[in-house]
């Protein structure tokens, strides 16, 4: 079997040298065999492997670790069946075992394990006929957080980071007829993770998204970027790599709608770049969200993706969306699922999620504070919605250990490598409400620099703390040299003052750069009705909003918002009792749908434009 590496070949190609700390991590990775990113991986045939898995919940994961705490090579009992006249005690018996649905959270699927943080052993059979010349990879939607997979007692990878897809190349360990594929997904939250120990979302358990088995030839087309010139708009162009293909290799990338086929040829690295030029293309946008059939194929592979073409860019304090200013009306969104509450990752959940905010009147969304799933990227690219993307640097991850900042840039290779082809994501977030200290700062320029050299061709922002003197806010975090882009988020009326607090704040801005409000907002509970004054009432947070209009109108360089939060989601952090009953409630909707009196006061000055710079 040949061995693939996590290095984006984009990286390679561009000739840049992996960080100390990057190589560090795969070093201590080389025990298992590793994942690779596939672009457009919803684009293959796949055979699902979706449905009921045998579950083993295993709090102490003895079934991975010895009694004196090694690691048990190749996972012992878990690593095969049970076998009549097996010579051990086999404890662990699938075929005893309860079930758990995938893909779905293990929380919100059965009581006891609401707040469940720890291993569960899953194990599912399935059938399956090899082809010639054909790889299998396992691919994973995602697990949350730590996971391990063995395909017939064989280990075929491991794989930390709860919100990334990634594939698990089987080949050598799948077999002819029935097989079994055994995973063991752990939600336990560490220090050095990505996130940390604190977060205010639930940490959901489990194989969260779809499992499936991708074939591709032997060699095939594992990523590619196809976009529209930031320099010249009649110009598509790009890069392909492929996996395993020789220098020379023609490669082709046919445009129908467009009557484009154009060839090109791979280098020494696998690689080409593309440049197709173009006419009568219709841009994308928010009003014309226009996606083009690509085809990208060579001598044994074909991949087929529907891409649409815009550019994105900052000019001073302006954001240029194909050229022209634009203000970003917007709503932050939590992955979690409308009405059944647990992790989102539906087509449905994601048109009623994204529904909601073209209702509300937003041209953009901020899918906080993790990679949302290839289906809202989708959705929000055939809606026509914009969108900022972020990785889950959260709160006070270790910043000072670059282990930690290995494990935020592979989350990057992975939310970049399997996304960058949707025009709708226009912002790569790096943080959310970092503490400012010197490793923090150099911690995530270093996180910027890399998701540059991964794409230049778009805006790089994070979400901000903002400081105070006085009435006055001030946003002079050294990060913000970083950044295209600012965000910052501010509760103003909630976590301190009152709503009117707004009409006397005043801002000072250190940096002459587009801002983006990411958060601000209130909790409500929806039903509950009060005074203004009277906090958790749907008339407080109505008042919050009135009040941070006019204040948002004074800032000259805000290009964009994003109030906190389209839906009430789950949080362990929430849990006054009849109120937020483990919610976090600053949703302008409820978790089952209903919309609160500050939805409908946000949805009126957006659709008048009252709030915001009127292009
Ligand atoms: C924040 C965080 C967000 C929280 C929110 C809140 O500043 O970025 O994750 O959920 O505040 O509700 O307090």
């Amino acid at each position: 079997m040949k061995r693939l590496t996590f290095l984006p070949n984009a990286l390679i190609a561009r000739g840049i040298i992996l960080t100390a700390m990057a190589a560090a991590l795969l070093s201590v990775c080389n025990a298992a065999p590793v994942p690779i990113v596939l672009t457009g991986a919803d684009r293959r045939p796949a055979i699902s492997l979706d449905g009921n898995w045998a579950a083993i919940v295993d709090p102490y994961f003895s079934g991975l670790f010895s009694f004196h705490h090694e690691e048990k090579k190749n996972g012992f009992f878990l690593n095969r069946k049970a076998q009549p006249g097996d010579p051990f005690p086999t404890e662990y018996d699938f075929s005893k075992a309860p079930t758990l649905k995938v893909p779905a959270d293990w929380n919100t699927q059965r009581e006891s394990l609401f707040f469940y943080e720890g291993p569960i052993w899953y194990e599912r059979d399935f059938t399956y006929q090899p082809k010639e010349h054909t790889r299998v990879f396992l691919h994973v939607g995602a697990a949350n957080y730590h996971s391990w997979f063995w395909v017939n007692g064989q280990k075929v990878c491991e794989h930390e980071g709860g919100y990334t897809s990634f594939n698990c190349e089987v080949t050598a360990a799948i077999h002819a007829g029935g097989n079994f594929v055994v995973a063991a997904v752990d939600n336990t939250r560490h220090e050095d993770g990505v996130p940390t120990l604190e977060t205010d979302w639930w940490n959901y358990g489990g194989l969260t998204r779809s499992v499936s088995l991708i074939e591709v030839p032997e060699e095939f087309i594992d990523q590619y970027d196809v976009h529209l010139s930031q320099t010249n708009d009649s110009v598509i162009e790009g890069w392909v790599h492929v996996e395993g293909g020789h220098a020379g290799q023609r490669v082709l990338v046919i445009l129908p709608e467009l009557d484009r086929m154009v060839s090109f040829t791979l280098d020494g690295n696998s690689r080409t770049t593309i440049r197709i030029p173009v006419a009568d293309l219709e841009r994308w946008s928010p009003e014309t969200p226009n996606l083009y059939e690509v085809k990208i194929s060579t001598a044994n592979d074909s991949v087929t993706d529907l891409i649409g073409f815009r550019t994105i860019e900052t000019r001073g304090t302006e954001i240029l969306l194909n050229g022209k200013p634009i203000f970003l009306r917007g709503i932050s969104i939590h992955a979690e699922a409308p009405y059944r509450t647990g992790r989102a990752n539906t087509d449905k959940d994601a048109e009623t999620l994204l529904g909601w905010a073209k209702e509300l009147g937003c041209n953009f969304v901020r899918l906080a504070h993790y990679p949302h799933d290839e289906s809202m990227l989708r959705a929000a690219d055939s809606m026509g919605l914009l969108v900022w993307s972020e990785n889950p640097v959260y709160w006070a991850l270790q910043f000072d250990n670059p282990k930690v900042l290995a494990k935020a840039e592979q989350q990057l290779d992975e939310e970049i490598g399997t996304s960058r082809n949707h025009a709708a994501i226009i912002l790569w977030s790096m943080a959310n409400e970092t503490p400012n200290t010197e490793a923090r700062t150099r911690f995530i320029e270093t996180e910027a620099g890399y998701a540059r050299t991964l794409d230049p061709t778009r805006l790089i922002t994070a979400a901000l703390l903002v400081r105070a003197d006085g009435q006055t806010k001030i946003i002079d975090d050294p990060l913000g040299k970083a950044l295209d882009v600012i965000g910052f988020n501010e509760y103003i009326g909630w976590y301190e003052g009152h709503p009117e607090s707004a009409d006397t704040t005043e801002w000072r801005v250190e940096y002459q750069k587009p801002l983006i409000v990411s958060e601000f907002g209130s909790g409500a509970k929806a039903g509950l009705h009060g005074e203004e004054n009277q906090r958790w009432t749907e008339e407080y947070q109505a008042s919050i909003y009135r009040h941070q209009f006019g204040m948002l109108n004074r800032i000259p360089q805000l290009r964009g918002m994003s109030p906190w939060v389209l839906m009430d989601f789950r949080s362990p952090n929430r849990p006054l009792t009849s109120i937020q009953d483990e919610f976090n409630r600053k949703g302008l909707i409820s978790d089952q749908g209903q919309k609160k009196q500050a939805f409908f006061i946000l949805q009126k000055a957006y659709k008048e434009k009252t709030v915001g710079k009127p292009e």
